[in-house]
């Protein structure tokens, strides 16, 4: 008991900054939060329970000069321990679920609205561009170009972008709308207290708002090369490894130029207009646009 207890806290203490990771994002403190209180809890009675486990299986060892009580029931003490725990558990489970529908709830409005696809073995990622929403997509129009499945008799899907990396402004709520092509991914970002899965055929949704920019965490973790990141935390093949997706958090303003400097998939790809002749048109205007918003 005495070594195994020098060794949980000896590692807990020596690993503590890598599982308590700066928070970067406004639920995470109130789901860090939940968090320790149930670890102080549940610790407390985890610490208690084992020394009393060890020792009364010593204090009462078998012993040739003693015979065992006949202890049947006792109503009293039956009460307590059900009692107890039931009032301990009823409050962490209502603390967690009030917590669960605050971190859950619905977006806001005007929440940044990012697509995040998960396959073997990456991340695409999709902006819905000036019009601000995200075009339809359909799983049977994915090929080798069109990872998305964008449906282009949608015109919403014209001017949506596909960043390598995953561009965000400090300070507005974000959303995530999450899925997956193959197999199950999960979309993982410790320092927003962001965990998701990515399930085909069933899209899910994650939103959150960022409270530090990248420059700014480079600071507070003192390391200069810091940058957030989306892991894969659902081992999903031979390169799950490799899901990593670089995310960069900034000022609004500069999340906004950022923005405006993306080119829409389509004029990358102009020929899967070809389905849809009549949208030609709008491609055009929409090319000359951005343009436009260059040269500006
Ligand atoms: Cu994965």
């Amino acid at each position: 008991m005495i070594v195994c207890f020098i060794l949980l806290f000896w590692y807990s203490i020596k690993e503590f900054d890598t599982y308590q990771i700066p928070i970067a994002s406004e639920h995470g403190v109130i789901t860090d939060r939940l968090f320790w209180i149930t670890m102080a809890i549940t610790g407390i009675v985890f610490i208690i329970t084992q020394i009393l486990l060890f020792y009364f299986s010593y204090k009462y060892q078998h012993s040739p000069r003693r015979s065992a009580l006949y202890f049947p029931d006792n109503y009293k003490l039956e009460f307590i321990w059900t009692i107890v725990p039931a009032v301990v558990l009823t409050i962490l489970v209502v603390y967690g679920l009030t917590v669960w529908n605050k971190v859950m709830a619905p977006a806001p409005e005007d929440a940044e609205v990012v697509e995040i696809l998960g396959y073997q073995f990456a991340w695409k990622v999709r902006y819905p561009g000036k019009d601000e929403t995200l075009g339809a997509y359909d799983f049977r129009k994915i090929d080798a170009v069109n990872d998305f499945g964008l449906d282009f008799t949608d015109k919403a899907t014209f001017d949506d972008f596909s960043p390598r990396e995953l561009h965000l402004p400090k300070g507005q709520p974000v959303e995530f709308r999450i899925r997956a092509r193959d197999v199950l991914h999960s979309v993982f970002a410790p320092h927003f207290r962001l965990k998701m899965d990515a399930v085909p055929g069933m899209p899910t949704r994650f939103w959150f708002v960022p409270t530090k920019t990248t420059a700014e965490m480079r600071e507070e973790t003192g390391n200069p090369e810091f940058n957030y990141e989306i892991a894969c935390t659902e081992v999903c093949g031979r390169g799950h490894f490799s899901m990593r997706l670089l995310v960069i958090v900034e000022e609004p303003e500069a999340y906004e130029q950022w923005k405006a400097e993306q080119e829409p998939w389509l004029s990358k790809n102009p020929e899967y207009l070809s389905s849809v002749p009549e949208n030609l048109k709008e491609l055009a205007m929409i090319k000359s646009q951005i343009e436009h918003t260059a040269i500006n």
